[in-house]
C-alpha cells in the first residue's frame, strides 16, 4: 500500500535531554502545528532530524529511532558541525534572509554550501533507506531544496512534491545567489513544486527561465522527459481546532485569568517567533507612536507582546532580543503608570491552552511583518473568534493577506498608517467586526488544513498520472523496430521532415543553423534509395534551402508552403500570392526590433517575421504579447495570417501552411509508408492531414497531433539512421 512520507528538516517532535533522560516534546512553528493535525495517520512515516546532535546521542541512535518510530517518525542524525553550517548556516543565514528581502543579511559561504549539499545527501539516503517504490513523498521548506533531484536521481520514477514555506523572492534577489542553478534543478527534481501564493509561483517559474532558460507553460515546466507543475496552495489551518478552543475548561481558565489582570483595558495582541523578518521592533515602535497621538488611549489599551525564541545561536537574532527588550522597557517606562503597564512581554513559548485564550481575548491582532511566507496566527485569530468580534491588522507583505482581504491590510514600513489602522480597529462598530470576521471564517472553514493536504496530494497524483499518458506516447524502442520494419517492408515512401529544431538544433542566429557535416550525407543517402520520396518541409526562404540542401536533390518546400520544388525540378508557387501587404506591416515589426534589444526582422518573399530568441526573455514574453494584439488589429483587412513559431512572430500569407504543402505530396500517389517529423505548432498542420496509418513525431514533449514524442532532434537523427541502414 502507498504511504505518504512527509520529509522536512523537523521533526513534528523534539527530543530533549533531562537530567540524562530523552525525552520527546512537540515542535513549535508553523510547519509542524499545521501538519499536525492530519497527522500521525497509519499510512504515514515522518522523516527529520530529532533535535539532538549526534555527538550527545552517545551511541543511542537504535534507541532513538525505537522512540521515533512509536510517533510514526524516523529520525535523521546530524552531526554539532553541520547543524551549525547547514542548519544555522545555510539554511537561516543564507536562504532565510535572501528570500524575505534581507540580502544584507545574507552571508554566502562556501562551508555552509557544502555542508547544505551533504545534509540533503544524508536525507535523501535515509529516504531511500524507508521509502517503497510507490509511496508519495512530499519534502518540506527551504533546508531540503537539493532534496527532490537527489531522489529523483536514484528512483526516477518516485513520486516527489515540494511545499516552500517561505516566500520565494523574486528572480532579480534569487539571482544574488551563487548557487542559484543547484538549488533551481534540485527543486525540478520533484514533479510537483507547491508555494503559498501565485507571487511566489511566477517568481519561480521566472526565475527557471532567466536562469535555467526553461520555459514554463501554463504553471508547467519541460524538464527533460519529465512535465514539473508548478502551482499555489495558500497552506489553511485547523479551523475546528480554533473555532472551538474556547470550550475547552483548560482555556476558559486561561481567559478568566488574564481577564482578571488586565481588567477593562482592550487588549492588542502581538505573537511570533522571535524573527527580524516579523517586524516586531517596528511594531513596538508603531505602538509607541500610538501612545503619542492618542493620549487617550493611555490607561485603556494593553499590548500583550509573545515573542517565542527562535534561532538564538544567530547573531542578528541576538541583535533583534537586545532591541526587543529595549523599546518593551522605554515604553513602559515612559507610559506606564502604577497599576498600568503598556506593554506585557513574554519572552517563551505559550501552551496552546494559552494561546487559543489570548486569541479569545484579544480585540485586536496586530500582524505586521516585512515578509511572511504565509502567516498562521493572522489564521488562526480569525479562527477563534466565536462571536465574530476582533479586529486583525494584516501586513500587506505576508502570504495571508491575499486571503484575508476583510482585515485591516495595511503596509508594515508605514508607520503612520498602523497607528491610523489601531485606531480604526479599535473603534470600530461591532457589526462591521463581525460582518468582516464571517467572511473570513467561511474562506478558512473550507480550505482548512485537511483540503489543503488533499489538494496538493490531488494535484501531484494529477501531474504523475499526465506524465504517464505522455510517457505513453513517447517513441519507444519497440515503436521504432516497428517503423523500421515497415519501412523495409514498403515500395512507395513518403518522408516530410521539418528543419530547424528537427534536424538541427536551434541556435541564436537562424543563419547559422546549416546543415553538419553528419546531416547531407544522411539525407543523400535517404534520397538516393528509389522507394522513398523525401521532402524537406521548412519556414526557411528558398534562397537558403537552395544554398544549403540543393544539391542533394531532397524535395523542398520554402516559407511554410509558399513554394516547392519537387525532386530535380525548380521552384514553383503552389497558388499566386500577393505581396503589397508588406510595406504595412514591415514598419511596426521593425519598431518591434527596434524596442527590443536582441530581437530582429526576417523578411522572405511572402512573409515576414520577428525573431527574440536572443532577446531578453521577460521583455520578450510583453513585447511578443503586445506585438500580437498589434497585429490581430492590423491584419484583420489584410489576407494575412500571424503564425507562433518558436520564440518567432512571423505574418504570411493566409492559405499558406505546411498542411497544404504536405497534401501536394500526399496527393501525388498511394504511399505505404509515411513518415512526417516537426517540432513547432507549424508543423501541426501537416499533422492534421495525413492519414491514420502515418507515423508522426513531434520533437519535444508538447502536446500534439502527432501520435508520437521525442526528446530532441538527437532522435530524429538516430531514428534516420536506422532507416538508412
Ligand atoms: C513558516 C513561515 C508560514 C507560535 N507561537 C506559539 C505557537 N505558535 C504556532 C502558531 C502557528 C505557528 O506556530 C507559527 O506559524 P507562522 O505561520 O506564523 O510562522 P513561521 O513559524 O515563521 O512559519 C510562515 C508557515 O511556515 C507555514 O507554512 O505561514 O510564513 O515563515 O501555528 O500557532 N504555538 C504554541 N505556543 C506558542 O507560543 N502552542
Amino acid at each position: 500500500m502507498s504511504r505518504l512520507l512527509i520529509v522536512s528538516n523537523r521533526l513534528p517532535i523534539t527530543l530533549v535531554r533531562r537530567e540524562g533522560k530523552l525525552r520527546a516534546e512537540p515542535s513549535h512553528g508553523g510547519l509542524a502545528t499545521g501538519l499536525g493535525s492530519v497527522y500521525p495517520s497509519p499510512d504515514s512515516l515522518w522523516v527529520g532530524w530529532c533535535g539532538i546532535a549526534l555527538e550527545r546521542l552517545r551511541g543511542q541512535e537504535e534507541v532513538v529511532q525505537e522512540m521515533l518510530a512509536e510517533k510514526r517518525c524516523r529520525g535523521v542524525f546530524l552531526s554539532q558541525y553541520d547543524i551549525e553550517n547547514y542548519y544555522y548556516g545555510f539554511s537561516n543565514k543564507t536562504i532565510w534572509p535572501l528570500f524575505h528581502y534581507f540580502p544584507l543579511y545574507t552571508i554566502y559561504n562556501k562551508h555552509f554550501w557544502e555542508a547544505y549539499v551533504r545534509v540533503n545527501k544524508i536525507f535523501c539516503d535515509e529516504v531511500l533507506r524507508v521509502a517503497n517504490e510507490d509511496d508519495v513523498i512530499w519534502i518540506h521548506d527551504y533546508h531540503l531544496m537539493l532534496l527532490p533531484q537527489l531522489i529523483r536521481e536514484k528512483r526516477p520514477e518516485a513520486t516527489i512534491g515540494f511545499f516552500l514555506h517561505i516566500p520565494f523572492v523574486s528572480s532579480e534577489v534569487f539571482r544574488l545567489l551563487p548557487w542559484r542553478e543547484a538549488i533551481l534543478e534540485g527543486l525540478l527534481g520533484a514533479d510537483l513544486v507547491g508555494f503559498h501564493t501565485f507571487d511566489y509561483v511566477r517568481h519561480f517559474v521566472e526565475s527557471c527561465r532567466r536562469i535555467l532558460g526553461l520555459e514554463h507553460d501554463l504553471g508547467y515546466i519541460a524538464v527533460g522527459e519529465r512535465n514539473v507543475r508548478v502551482d499555489a496552495f495558500p497552506m489553511g489551518i485547523d479551523y475546528r481546532k480554533y473555532s472551538t478552543a474556547a470550550e475547552i475548561p483548560d482555556v476558559k481558565a486561561h481567559i478568566k485569568r488574564i481577564r482578571k489582570r488586565v481588567g477593562d483595558h482592550r487588549i492588542i495582541l502581538s505573537i511570533d517567533r522571535l524573527d527580524y523578518t516579523k517586524g516586531i521592533p517596528e511594531r513596538l515602535e508603531v505602538f509607541e507612536l500610538f501612545m503619542e497621538k492618542n493620549p487617550e488611549f493611555r490607561e485603556k489599551v494593553t499590548l500583550i507582546l509573545v515573542a517565542v525564541p527562535s534561532r538564538t545561536g544567530v547573531e542578528h537574532y541576538r541583535m533583534l532580543k537586545r532591541r526587543v527588550d529595549e523599546l518593551v522597557g522605554r515604553i513602559n517606562g515612559r507610559y506606564g503608570s502604577i497599576g498600568w503597564m503598556p506593554v506585557w512581554y513574554l519572552y517563551r513559548a505559550v501552551p496552546f491552552e494559552m494561546l487559543v485564550a489570548l486569541y479569545s481575548l484579544a480585540d485586536v491582532a496586530l500582524v505586521t511583518p516585512l515578509r511572511d511566507g504565509m502567516n498562521l496566527i493572522a489564521k488562526e485569530f480569525v479562527a477563534s473568534k466565536r462571536d465574530g468580534t476582533g479586529v486583525l491588522i494584516l501586513s500587506e507583505l505576508a502570504g495571508a493577506a491575499r486571503e484575508l482581504g476583510e482585515a485591516i491590510i495595511v503596509n508594515p514600513n508605514n508607520k503612520e498608517q498602523i497607528v491610523s489602522a489601531i485606531r480604526q480597529a479599535l473603534t470600530m462598530p461591532k457589526e462591521e467586526q463581525i460582518e468582516r470576521n464571517r467572511r473570513m471564517q467561511q474562506r478558512l472553514a473550507r480550505y482548512s488544513i485537511g483540503g489543503w493536504v488533499g489538494d496538493f496530494i490531488g494535484t501531484l497524483e494529477r501531474i504523475k498520472a499526465r506524465q504517464r499518458e505522455i510517457a505513453i506516447t513517447r517513441l519507444s524502442e519497440e515503436v521504432i523496430s516497428k517503423i523500421v520494419a515497415d519501412y523495409k517492408r514498403s515500395e512507395h515512401r513518403l518522408m516530410l521532415l521539418d528543419y530547424d529544431g528537427t534536424l538541427i538544433p536551434f541556435s541564436d542566429y537562424p543563419r547559422r543553423a546549416k546543415p553538419d557535416d553528419d546531416l547531407i550525407p544522411l539525407i543523400e543517402a535517404l534520397v538516393k534509395n528509389p522507394r522513398n520520396e523525401v521532402v524537406i518541409i521548412s519556414g526557411r526562404d528558398k534562397e537558403t534551402l537552395d544554398a544549403w540542401l540543393g544539391k542533394t536533390s531532397v524535395g523542398l518546400v520554402a516559407e511554410h508552403g509558399v513554394w516547392i520544388k519537387e525532386k530535380d525540378s525548380d521552384w514553383q508557387m503552389i497558388e499566386h500570392l500577393s505581396n503589397e501587404w508588406k510595406d504595412e506591416i514591415r514598419p511596426v515589426l521593425e519598431l518591434y526590433a527596434d524596442r527590443t534589444p536582441g530581437s530582429f526582422v526576417e523578411e522572405k518573399g511572402y512573409s515576414l517575421s520577428w525573431h527574440y530568441r536572443r532577446a531578453d526573455p521577460g521583455l520578450a514574453s510583453v513585447r511578443a504579447r503586445e506585438l500580437r494584439e498589434d497585429l490581430a488589429n492590423l491584419t484583420c483587412n489584410l489576407s494575412v495570417g500571424v503564425l507562433e513559431g518558436s520564440k518567432v512572430i512571423e505574418v504570411k500569407n493566409v492559405n499558406v501552411n505546411k498542411g497544404r504543402a504536405a497534401d501536394h505530396w500526399l496527393a501525388k500517389r498511394d504511399w505505404d509508408f509515411i513518415l512526417a517529423i516537426g517540432d513547432d505548432w507549424t508543423d501541426e498542420d501537416m499533422f492534421a492531414v495525413l492519414p491514420e496509418t502515418a507515423y508522426s513525431i513531434r520533437v519535444g514533449m508538447s502536446v500534439t497531433r502527432a501520435r508520437f514524442n521525442v526528446h530532441s532532434y538527437r532522435e530524429v537523427r538516430a531514428l534516420l539512421e536506422r532507416l538508412r541502414e
